[in-house]
């Protein structure tokens, strides 16, 4: 039988967890949204939200003012509690699960039992049972299913969040889910919860399963784009057009290579591979090497900048880079969005800063300042670029870029917008 709940509450309240937690108060469910950062809880009490993500703010706004959503800095009682809080790496790519520690531990001395706490956040193999270990260590007063199995007081869960970001609203409700219990009857409570906003199929199995297909999910892009970024230094040694040669492999009907570009970006594809290099080094070779493609990518992309200003120098007689103009077109980690964070091309554009005497333009039409990292370089609108730069490099492939012909002057283009 389906479990109705009636207050739950998500810890963590970032670009998962908040429109989670949005699209749990839509379906009239009490939400207690947690965070530990005080103008994060204050803007959405507010109404407002502090992430630029299409369809959220309306959606917040709407959940608020009709009082199931409520922000809150530390827990308070629900029946089920789910964990979204980041899971970035350390020094030598190892996985940080402080925040799931902590976010587990905060958790603890309000829960009764009954209660089900699902973890969200992208993990290694084995976390969500550290997860309840954790918990079960500062509640021995309680059961969980590792020594209680069906009988626990406790449900536990892993649920990973799939949406890209850019389309979440729409992809949380649309997107199947994987549903991990850490017993059959926590799966089936997971999933009884996740049902109440999600339309498409929610797939049980464990919670180890779960994790590895989260991060097996995001190793098959990053392998994939890999690929096309080997292809396209394979190309440029060649003289071949790496984009003309994907289109047409692409028309195999079992061929689907996806775009090269400056490199691989955000908080995830970039980040998620290690969780499994870190777990299994000896067996996971492709993953390693895809992830050190991709890490080289910029530095490469960079040398090329370099060999054309000395290529603009030598034809037009010229001798000091101090007097050659270079233009970058985008700096957010992809295509349409403002979210600069683990950027390639952002670090291309503090490197290039760092590294060329003369003036670098930087086009981005999706933020309004730029940030302290390229502090000392210059927000230009891209018409200005186009005619003021002697050296141009297309970094990330916005709508507004597209569909124009190439600007004059020497063109280095990473993700093949000017063809
Ligand atoms: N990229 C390329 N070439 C491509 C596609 C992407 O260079 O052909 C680059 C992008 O420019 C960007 C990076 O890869 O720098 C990642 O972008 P993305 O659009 O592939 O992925 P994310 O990070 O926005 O979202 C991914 C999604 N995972 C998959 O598609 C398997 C999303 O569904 C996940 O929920 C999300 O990671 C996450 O949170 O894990």
């Amino acid at each position: 039988m389906r479990r109705v709940f009636q207050t739950i509450s998500v810890v963590g309240l970032g670009y998962i967890g908040l429109p989670t937690a949005a699209m749990f108060a839509s379906r009239k469910i009490n939400v207690i949204g947690v965070d530990v950062n005080e103008q994060t809880v204050a803007t959405i009490n507010a109404g407002g939200v502090h992430i630029v993500e299409p369809d959220l703010d309306i959606a917040v706004r709407a959940v608020v003012e009709s009082g199931y959503l409520r922000a809150t800095l530390s827990p308070e009682p629900a029946e089920a509690f789910l964990i979204a809080v980041p899971t970035p790496f350390l020094e030598g790519h190892n996985p940080d699960l402080s925040y799931i520690e902590a976010a587990a531990r905060s958790i603890a001395p309000v829960l009764q039992p009954g209660n089900l706490v699902v973890l969200e956040s992208t993990s290694p193999v084995g976390t969500t049972e550290q997860m309840a270990d954790w918990i079960a260590g500062a509640r021995p007063d309680l059961t969980f299913p590792r020594t209680h199995g069906e009988n626990s007081d406790i449900r536990v869960a892993y649920c990973p969040e799939r949406v890209l970001p850019g389309n979440v609203m729409r992809e949380l409700i649309n997107n199947d889910r994987i549903v991990g219990g850490l017993s059959a009857r926590c799966s089936e409570v997971a999933t009884s919860l996740y049902k109440s906003f999600v339309r498409a199929e929610c797939v049980i199995t464990h919670a180890r399963t779960a994790e590895m297909a989260k991060l097996t999910e995001n190793s098959f892009r990053d392998v994939n784009i890999a690929f096309a970024n080997e292809l396209s230094r394979i190309c440029d040694k060649l003289s071949l057009d790496v984009w003309e040669l994907i289109e047409l492999s692409n028309l195999h009907p079992r061929v689907n290579i996806l775009q090269p570009g400056p490199g691989v970006g955000g908080h995830c594809i970039a980040v998620d591979p290690w969780f499994i290099v870190s777990r299994t080094p000896e067996e996971a070779r492709i993953v390693r090497t895809a992830r050190e493609i991709n890490d080289a990518k910029p530095a490469w992309v960079l040398s090329k900048v370099r060999d054309s200003i000395a290529a603009h120098l030598t034809a037009c007689g010229g001798d000091d880079p101090a007097d050659v103009v270079v233009a970058c077109y985008g700096l957010t980690f992809k295509p349409d969005i403002d979210d600069l964070r683990e950027s390639p091309a952002l670090s291309i554009a503090r490197d290039l800063l760092h590294q060329h005497p003369g003036p670098v333009l930087l086009v981005e039409p999706n933020i309004e300042s730029l940030p302290s990292s390229l502090a000392g370089g210059h927000l230009a609108k891209e018409a200005e670029a186009r005619v003021s730069a002697d050296v141009h490099v297309m970094l990330v492939d916005h709508t507004e870029f597209r569909g124009k012909p190439p600007p004059a002057g020497i063109i280095v283009d990473s993700r093949g917008v000017w063809r």
